[in-house]
């Protein structure tokens, strides 16, 4: 027999951190995590199973098929926009190889057990793409289905399995000789910048402001990479977590599309600065403008439009930019850091 549960792919990422707690909490499921490296102590005792491999191994795909009765997969699996510019060529095949590979394993759970299998997808304002500022400033807050121009390696990837989701859940096998069923149910999130107050992203270009805010709270000086007029949205983790498990419990009568904008809060990046100091006033942060990354930032939204969550699912962060900082991000990061 195989065993009912639950995988999560990218386990050990700062996502994974997050919803393992959650999701443990919640309803006690069995985990499988699987990442390319050794869980971390504090999430390692919360899962069923630990397994240490690749995204790309077909063999351990087909030993995880064989094992596992998978009702959920949470794919979280990948490498971020600055990591991907760096090697274009291993980011596509990890982030849509290995998402291909993911979304097999569900089809195959999904025939096998007569049930779709739901799949969670994180996708990011990184599938958005402006020509430059002026259309960026124009465009303000921007709905799901505009600007989908991605001008990065990260977005192109994202944006096209956005697309292989929906495909495999509605066209998949369409000229096969059985009756079209659905396999997979699969919901998925643009996310704005995470700003988490247990760990530090790496990897991605929105991490100016986690970077900034850890560093204030070590007494670390900080140069900021983007100018201090650059604006996107973000979102504290608590909050990114809580909107995928509720995205995930949603009826489907309600889902009315695959993809959602989420966002709390879009502070410029000297709107940043001037609340880190508020709480750590001996902060020293300055600039230090990398433009290629700059480039990369000024290609994404200034903020999105989170109404279709809002209206699906009852999407509502807990967190607005000062409580994030002074019920959340503060305190802990004065535990963690001065304890
Ligand atoms: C990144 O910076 O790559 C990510 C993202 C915006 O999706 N945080």
């Amino acid at each position: 027999m195989r065993k009912s549960a639950i995988l999560i792919t990218g386990a050990n990422g700062e996502m994974g951190h997050g919803l393992i707690t959650a999701l443990h909490k919640k309803n006690n499921v069995n985990i499988v995590a699987l990442d390319l490296n050794p869980l971390d102590d504090s999430i390692s005792v919360l899962v069923h199973e630990e397994l240490i491999g690749n995204i790309l191994d077909q063999g351990l795909i087909e030993q995880l098929n064989g094992e596992y009765e998978f009702d959920t997969i949470y794919h979280l699996a990948a490498l971020l926009s600055t990591r991907a510019e760096f090697s274009p060529r291993a980011a596509h095949d990890v982030n849509v190889g290995g998402t291909l590979n993911l979304l097999n394993l569900a089809i195959e759970q999904g025939r096998s057990q007569g049930n779709p299998v739901k799949f969670f997808f994180p996708s990011s304002i990184a599938v958005y793409g402006f020509s430059g500022l002026d259309e960026k400033n124009d465009a303000g807050t921007i709905k799901e289905d505009s600007y989908r121009n991605p001008t990065t390696m990260y977005g192109c990837n994202k944006l096209y399995c956005e697309h292989l989701g929906n495909y495999y859940t509605n066209n998949y096998q369409r000229l096969g000789a059985e009756k079209h069923q659905r396999y997979i149910d699969f919901r998925s999130i643009r996310f704005p910048g995470i700003i988490s107050s247990k760990t530090i992203p790496t990897g991605g270009t929105s991490d100016y402001i986690p970077e900034m805010l850890h560093a204030a709270a070590k007494g670390e000086v900080y140069n900021c990479f983007v100018r201090e007029d650059t604006q996107i949205p973000f979102i504290t983790m608590p909050d990114a977590i809580c909107a995928i498990t509720t995205l995930m419990d949603a009826l489907e009568a309600n889902i009315s599309c695959t993809v959602y904008n989420i966002r709390s809060f879009a502070p410029t990046a000297e709107e940043f600065r001037q609340k880190v100091l508020e709480h750590f006033p001996n902060a020293e942060i300055g600039y230090s403008i990398t433009e290629k990354r700059q480039q990369m930032v000024d290609s994404w939204p200034a903020d999105t439009d989170d109404s279709m969550a809002k209206k699906d699912w009852n999407w509502k962060p807990v967190h607005d930019l000062d409580s994030g900082m002074k019920d959340y991000l503060v305190p802990d990061l004065q535990q963690m850091y001065h304890n």
